[in-house]
């Protein structure tokens, strides 16, 4: 049987390489279309005739991905179409919508025997270990994609979750224990494949050109025996792969982690990315994210700056609060405190499905709105505030890594510029600054190129200045920018 397996955006999808090596363990033929850059797309799939059509879109992508399956069943009416990830898992729902004959909750293993014996509707797994994550088909999505191994970073993961429940997180232990129970979360969710299996996979990785390793586990020293398990890992990692990483942390396990281990890690990690997400302890709570404040954030911070690290200091603004610009902004001067001079993201809070931001937002009133494409570089939240508010907290998400890094470089200059926001570029960045930035207009060719100063910041503290500038120079020529 022939499986089409359907992509998304810039980035490898990382989850639908493992649908596609499930799929050739049960002998199948896979092929990956590419329905970001591919105008063809669909005549490409049309034309290659699959039996099963396979997705796996973040909310951010379901539109497309069931209008693509629209225009697919009418050219082949018997097609299978089968979602999985994260949107699928959390909106079991759309098994109602026309077209859409499978749902698949949860990993792969276990549902293609299944699927290939015509079970229709919801099918949730049952997660077993995560040495079920053996080899992704990154190189039969490579073949049929080349620009997929041309990216600058290639995504890895050990551990597919987290020991936090954010109210605002897909991630969510409450979201996954909600599903699968607290035994599965532990054995599955918070284990980590083997080093062999992941050092197996890199070694695919390394035939092709890569800069850097996204590390995607969503807090690198959580789960079960993590010392352990990373200093075994960067051994291998250091002797025979050698990428450098970008991890992800909290606070609290940043200031838990042994000396020993952030010396082993500073081995082959430039960067970490940090989650303050607010300020306010009152917004913590409402994150459930309680357990974390500024002073240990900036005890955090330092220590990993103390230990060379460089730190991505992540936030979120637009909450469902009477004032949200002013929880923004004090968000935005934490920041400050925490890492002056530092590259901070800001994001917009963004609705995913099931989420419990989603009920607490409702119940105090909010309504999600509707303009919100669930990408965040769009610096556009999910929730409906009115005009002027919605203005001011984009403006944040766009103008926050500014202000905090404090220093107006080349690709700020120009964007600044560009949108006739000479102000930003030239004055000191005291309380006019702020009033001017909340308050300024720009098109959206100075939105794109806004984006793209923050995402060259990034690069940059990730990678160095001048393997930076020559790997943004590639990325600006075959990514398409989110702004
Ligand atoms: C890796 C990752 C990325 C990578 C790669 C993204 C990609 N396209 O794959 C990067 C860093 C680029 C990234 C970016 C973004 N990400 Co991201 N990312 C993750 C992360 C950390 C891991 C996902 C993963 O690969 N897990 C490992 C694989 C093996 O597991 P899996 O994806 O669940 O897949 C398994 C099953 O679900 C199932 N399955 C999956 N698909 C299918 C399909 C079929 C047909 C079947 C049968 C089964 C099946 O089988 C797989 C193997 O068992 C998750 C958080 C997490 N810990 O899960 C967030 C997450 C998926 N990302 C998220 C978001 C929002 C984004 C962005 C949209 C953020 C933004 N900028 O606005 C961007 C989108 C970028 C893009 N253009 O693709 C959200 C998605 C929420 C949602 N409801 O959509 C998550 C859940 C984070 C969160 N905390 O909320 N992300
Ligand atoms: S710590 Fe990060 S990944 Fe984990 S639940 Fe919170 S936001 Fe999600």
């Amino acid at each position: 049987m022939k499986h089409a397996l359907v992509c998304f955006g810039n980035e490898e999808n990382y989850g639908l390489f493992f649908v596609g090596s499930e799929l050739k363990n049960f002998g199948q033929e896979i092929k990956f279309f590419d329905a970001e850059n591919d105008k063809n797309v669909l005549a490409n799939i049309g034309e290659w005739n699959p039996d099963y059509v396979c997705f796996s879109p973040m909310t951010t992508f379901f539109p497309q991905a069931y209008s693509i399956l629209k225009s697919i069943k009418e050219k082949i009416p018997e097609v299978v179409s089968v979602f999985g990830g994260h949107h699928a898992t959390a909106s079991p729902e759309m098994i109602e919508l026309e077209n859409v004959d499978v749902v698949v909750r949860g990993p792969v293993k276990g549902t293609i025997e299944k699927i290939l014996n015509g079970e229709k509707g919801v099918i949730t797994s049952s997660p077993g270990q995560p040495e079920d994550l053996q080899i992704p088909a990154r190189e039969e999505c490579y073949e049929d994609i080349p620009r997929m191994k041309e990216r600058y970073r290639k995504i890895m993961l050990s551990m597919a979750g987290c020991p936090y429940a954010c109210t605002y997180c897909s991630s969510s232990s409450l979201h996954r224990t909600e599903l699968f129970g607290s035994k599965i979360q532990k054995d599955y969710f918070l284990s980590r494949r083997s080093v062999d299996t992941v050092i197996r996979e890199a070694r695919i990785v390394k035939k092709y050109p890569t800069e850097e390793i996204e590390w995607v586990d969503d807090d690198v020293f959580a789960g079960k025996n993590g010392e352990e398990w990373l200093t075994e890992f960067v051994e291998a990692w250091k002797k025979e792969i050698n990428f450098p990483m970008y991890v992800s942390t909290t606070s609290v396990s940043t200031l838990r982690a042994s000396e020993e281990i952030l010396k082993t890690l500073k081995r082959t990690v430039n960067c970490v990315g940090l989650g303050v997400q607010a300020i306010r302890p009152d917004s913590l709570r409402m994150f459930n994210r309680q357990w974390d404040n500024e002073e240990q954030l900036k005890m955090a911070y330092t220590r990993l700056k103390n230990f060379g690290y460089n730190v991505n200091l992540q936030a979120i603004v637009g909450l469902p609060l009477e004032d949200p610009v002013e929880d923004a902004l004090d968000t935005l001067e934490g920041l400050k405190r925490i890492g002056p001079g530092s590259i901070v993201s800001i994001y917009p809070l963004q609705i995913y499905p099931h989420t419990h931001i989603n009920q607490i937002a409702r119940e105090k009133g909010f309504n999600v709105n509707e303009n919100c494409s669930g990408d965040t570089n769009s610096g556009i939240g999910g929730l409906s505030f009115q005009k002027d508010i919605q203005k001011k907290l984009r403006n944040i998400c766009k103008f926050g890594t500014l202000y905090v890094k404090g220093a107006v470089d080349e690709a700020w200059g120009n964007a600044l510029i560009r949108g006739g926001l000479d102000y930003l570029a030239n004055e000191k960045m005291d309380g006019k600054w702020m009033e001017y930035m909340l308050n300024c207009d720009f098109d959206d060719e100075t939105s794109k190129m806004l984006s793209m100063a923050r995402y060259h910041d990034c690069v940059i503290d990730r990678l160095g200045k001048v393997k930076g500038d020559q790997v943004f120079d590639k990325i600006t020529k075959t990514t398409n920018i989110r702004y």
